[in-house]
């Protein structure tokens, strides 16, 4: 049947081309045909994504491969590769073909009744490339298609980056400086298990610089220890969100300060509180809503990591 409607659509189109050039009518005919779900047919072949988060969490080439599916916010009868991905959180979830040779069209659909929850051609007036955005729960499944503009076929790159509402990271604040150009930070009603500020929110990146640098200052503490290097204070906020990794954000830190420089640690002088060498000027942020609820929680708060618990902004 499906090969039969083809071949009359086709014969229609022709006709049309004859009767004045309307060839274009034809061809969207044809393709609304086939467009209502945004797939054809009960046996889409899909890769597993799992969970994943990141850049190129896929990558492909779209040449040779079938067309079983027109995606609903473009023209298109160019082949596509289709995966399946879980949400791994509740959120705002974005997937883009950006660093994609393709002229691609993304279309983000839901894998039980086949509606399309996202669809796009172009990101933006100088791209080529996709981005949809859509809003999941924790645990719901989507099929994502990486599809080409009008017969179009290449190399892709699918990235997925969340912007989880719920998602939490840890964050310190400063405590005090002393008269050797040292600095006390300090947990202050931090939650090192869970994070305590939402990662949707932004904050500077406490860096540190492990130098071996000797403390001038009172003696360390249980937990007042020296960290033995040199931290320093991005003096831009970071959103969370952008912290997809250690990697990621030790990135930041040398980048912003030098190579030797890394996001600073919970643990990085003993735990809890510690002091190390230089000085840093908090930028000016509101106390972030904190899940316990303390009314002691202070303001300026900036992001360190924590090595042994979930309490990152990329767990
Ligand atoms: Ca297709
Ligand atoms: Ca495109």
């Amino acid at each position: 049947m499906r090969q039969l409607s083809w071949m009359l659509s086709g014969a229609l189109g022709l006709l049309l081309v004859g009767c004045g050039g309307v060839e274009q009518q034809g061809m969207e005919e044809k393709e609304r045909g086939n467009s209502t779900m945004g797939r054809r047919g009960d046996a889409l072949v899909t890769d597993p994504l799992g969970s994943a988060i990141g850049t190129a969490v896929a990558q492909g080439n779209t040449c040779g491969r079938l067309n079983e599916v027109t995606p609903t916010c473009s023209s298109s009868t160019a082949p596509e590769h289709a995966y399946t991905w879980t949400a791994p959180s509740t959120g705002t979830f974005t997937f883009t073909t950006a660093g994609s040779a393709l002229d691609s069209i993304l279309q983000v659909s839901d894998p039980a009744t086949g509606s399309v929850l996202g669809c796009n051609d172009d990101a933006a007036a100088d791209t080529y490339q996709s981005s949809v955005a859509v809003n999941l729960t924790a645990g719901q499944p989507v099929v994502i298609v990486v599809d080409g503009y009008r017969s179009r076929c290449g190399s892709f790159k699918l990235n997925i980056h969340g912007m989880s509402t719920t998602k939490r990271g840890l964050t310190w604040v400063k405590a005090t400086s002393d008269s050797c150009g040292q600095t006390r930070v300090t947990c202050d009603y931090c939650d090192p298990y869970d994070g305590d500020t939402l990662c949707t929110e932004s904050r500077p990146l406490l860096c540190i610089r492990p130098d071996g640098s000797l403390n001038c200052g009172e003696p360390p503490g249980a937990y007042d220890g020296w960290a033995g290097g040199t931290v320093a204070l991005t003096s831009f906020l970071v959103r969370g969100t952008d912290l997809t990794s250690q990697a990621a954000a030790d990135a930041i830190c040398a980048n912003t300060f030098g190579a030797g420089y890394r996001m600073a640690e919970h643990h990085d002088g003993g735990g809890w509180q510690w002091r190390a060498k230089g000085s840093i000027t908090p930028l000016s942020t509101p106390a972030s809503t904190h899940p316990r609820g303390s009314t002691s929680n202070l303001p300026n708060r900036f992001w360190v990591r924590i090595s042994n618990q979930p309490g990152n902004c990329w767990d």
